[in-house]
C-alpha cells in the first residue's frame, strides 16, 4: 500500500470544538467533596502557591480540566498532563455512545488514571457497565474519590492492575465490549516533533496496544497525541475500509486526537 492509499483510509474530522461543557447531570453535593487526601503523592491543591512550579500552566486550566475541581477533586502530579479535560471526555463519551453498535453496552477505560474518561462514560448514562482499570494505586485512589465527587462511584467498576492482564482475564469471550485507551505517551515531550512516531510511544506503542486489545474487542478507541502520524493509524483501517480520526479542540486549538478503529458509524 502506498502512503497516499493509507492516508485515504483515514477520515479526519473537522476539529470538534468542545469549549462548551456538555451538561450531563449535576455533580452531587456530598461530604466526600471536602475529604482531604491522606496519602503522599495525592493532592488537592487549593492555592497557586502550593502548586508545583513546573506544572503552573495547568493551575490556570484547572476548571477546564475538571469543571468541579473546587469540590475537592484529587490529582497526582502526572495526572495534570495525562487526564482528559472534562469537556473533551464528555464529547468522546457522546461520540462513542452515538457511533457504536447498540449491542455494545460495556465500556472499558483501559488506562483510567484519575478517572476523567470513566467518569464521563458513567455520566453519559449510555453504558450497562463502565470498567476503569489503572495500575497506579494512587491514581486509582484519586479516580474512586473523583467518581464520588461527580456522584457516579456506584456506576463504575474499578480494577487496580495491568490492563492487558485484567482485560485478558475478564473479557475473554465477552463480545459486547468497547475498549477506550488513553495510554501514557512517554511524557510531555510528545509535542517536540512535528509528527509523533506512534511506533516509539512509551511504554506501549500503537502496535502493542492494538495487538493487546483486538482479541477482546473489535471496537477500539485510542486517545493519541494531536501530532500523531496518520499513516501509522491508517494501517489499521482494514482492506477497503475507512476509519475515523477526530481532533478535539479547546478554544480553536487541537488538544488531542482519537482514532476509532472498528465498526463505528459516524
Ligand atoms: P499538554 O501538551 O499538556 O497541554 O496536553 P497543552 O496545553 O495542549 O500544551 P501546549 O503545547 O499548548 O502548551 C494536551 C492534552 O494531551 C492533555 O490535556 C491530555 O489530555 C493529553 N495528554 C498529554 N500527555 C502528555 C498525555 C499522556 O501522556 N497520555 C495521555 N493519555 N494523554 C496525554
Amino acid at each position: 500500500m502506498s502512503t497516499d492509499d493509507l492516508l485515504e483510509a483515514v477520515e479526519v474530522d473537522e476539529a470538534v470544538e468542545v469549549d462548551e461543557a456538555i451538561v450531563v447531570d449535576e455533580a452531587v453535593e456530598s461530604a466526600h467533596m471536602k475529604e482531604r487526601p491522606d496519602e503522599k503523592g495525592i493532592y488537592h491543591w487549593s492555592r497557586p502557591d502550593e502548586f508545583p512550579d513546573k506544572l503552573m500552566k495547568y493551575w490556570y486550566q484547572r476548571f477546564k480540566i475538571w469543571e468541579h475541581y473546587d469540590k475537592g477533586v484529587w490529582m497526582t502530579e502526572n495526572a495534570w498532563f495525562e487526564v482528559t479535560p472534562e469537556p473533551i471526555a464528555n464529547k468522546i463519551a457522546a461520540h462513542i455512545g452515538e457511533s457504536v453498535p447498540k449491542e455494545k453496552n460495556i465500556v472499558v477505560d483501559a488506562f483510567s488514571g484519575v478517572g476523567g474518561n470513566a467518569i464521563a462514560f458513567a455520566r453519559s448514562g449510555k453504558w450497562k457497565q463502565v470498567f476503569a482499570i489503572e495500575k497506579d494505586p494512587k491514581a486509582m485512589k484519586c479516580a474512586k474519590h473523583n467518581a464520588k465527587v461527580y456522584g457516579v462511584e456506584n456506576k463504575i467498576v474499578f480494577i487496580t492492575g495491568d490492563c492487558f492482564d485484567v482485560i485478558s482475564r475478564r473479557f475473554a469471550g465477552v463480545d459486547n465490549v468497547v475498549i477506550f485507551a488513553s495510554p501514557p505517551w512517554g511524557g510531555i515531550e510528545y509535542g517536540a516533533k512535528e509528527v509523533f512516531d506512534l511506533s516509539k510511544m512509551q511504554p506501549y506503542n500503537l502496535e502493542k496496544l492494538y495487538e493487546g486489545f483486538l482479541p477482546f474487542s473489535k471496537h477500539l478507541v485510542f486517545y493519541l497525541p494531536r501530532n500523531s502520524d496518520l499513516n501509522q493509524i491508517a494501517r489499521y483501517a482494514g482492506a477497503d475500509k475507512k476509519l475515523e480520526v477526530a481532533h478535539y479542540a479547546i478554544q480553536g486549538a487541537s488538544k488531542v486526537l482519537c482514532a476509532y478503529l472498528g465498526d463505528f458509524d459516524f
